[in-house]
């Protein structure tokens, strides 16, 4: 297990992909600064961010002690969660069978869950018109994805093996059921999960950094002016 003396930089909006590093440094006691870019204004199109994310998109994460003792940059909170569990070793087990199994997860997060619950988000609460086919069209996708989970919960704590960066990667997504038209009470084994999640210490504290700068997408015009619709620049 690797120890840290200069904390990580975390370029951090307090958002369902954000969230998954923050929890995941609280969970393993890594000291990190918080960088706050704000993406409601353009925060993510700074040439110094871009430099780092070159897809406008936190999170982000400089490690100043990354391999070599040379710092490291990287985006993508998946490989953010794997680079952190390789280094830190915890909650990204080294055994080969059991890396799959969590990494499978965590690509179903990152390729599904994710894009489709954001997805979702959009067409139920953002879109200025409210189209039925692209809201049934998410909304069902969300809805096959957590009875995918649900199943998958059914004999078992966790998504893959013990407590893992997969579970983290979709607890901020999961915890949005409401938003994303969702019963909970269709899928008892996610919702058990969720409790389960929500109830650990370094989640809860994960989740609340930054909860002072969230704003309300729905009414800020000027946010969805930045976010919504981008082209190659
Ligand atoms: N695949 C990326 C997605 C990250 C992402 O979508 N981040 C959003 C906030 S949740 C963002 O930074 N949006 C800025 C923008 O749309 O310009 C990851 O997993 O890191």
């Amino acid at each position: 297990m690797a120890t840290q003396s200069k904390p990580i930089d975390l370029y951090f909006w307090p958002t369902p992909n954000g969230w998954k590093i923050s929890i995941y440094l609280e969970e393993a006691g890594v000291p990190y600064q918080v960088h706050p870019v704000n993406i409601g204004k353009g925060d993510q199109f700074k040439p110094e961010f871009l430099a780092i994310s070159p897809n406008n998109r936190m999170p982000a994460i400089v490690d100043p002690e990354g391999p070599g003792g040379q710092p490291i940059s990287i985006f993508e909170s998946g490989a953010i969660l794997q680079y952190l569990g390789r280094k830190f070793g915890a909650l990204y087990p080294a055994d080969e069978r059991e890396r799959v199994d969590v990494e499978q997860w965590l690509f179903w997060q990152v390729g599904g869950l994710g894009p489709m619950a954001g997805q979702t988000h959009h067409f139920r609460n953002y879109a200025p018109e409210k189209i039925p086919y692209a809201i049934d069209r998410y909304v069902n996708e969300v809805h096959r994805l957590y009875g995918v989970m649900n199943k998958r919960l059914a004999d078992r704590d966790y998504l893959a093996g013990d407590y893992s960066i997969a579970d983290i990667a979709c607890i901020g997504w999961a915890k949005g059921w409401e938003k994303q038209g969702q019963d909970i009470s269709e899928f008892p084994n996610l919702k058990a999960w969720l409790d389960r999640m929500l109830a650990k210490p370094a989640v809860q504290r994960g989740l609340e950094i930054g909860a002072d700068l969230r704003t309300d997408l729905a009414t800020d015009k000027d946010a969805q002016k930045v976010l919504f619709n981008q082209r190659a620049r």
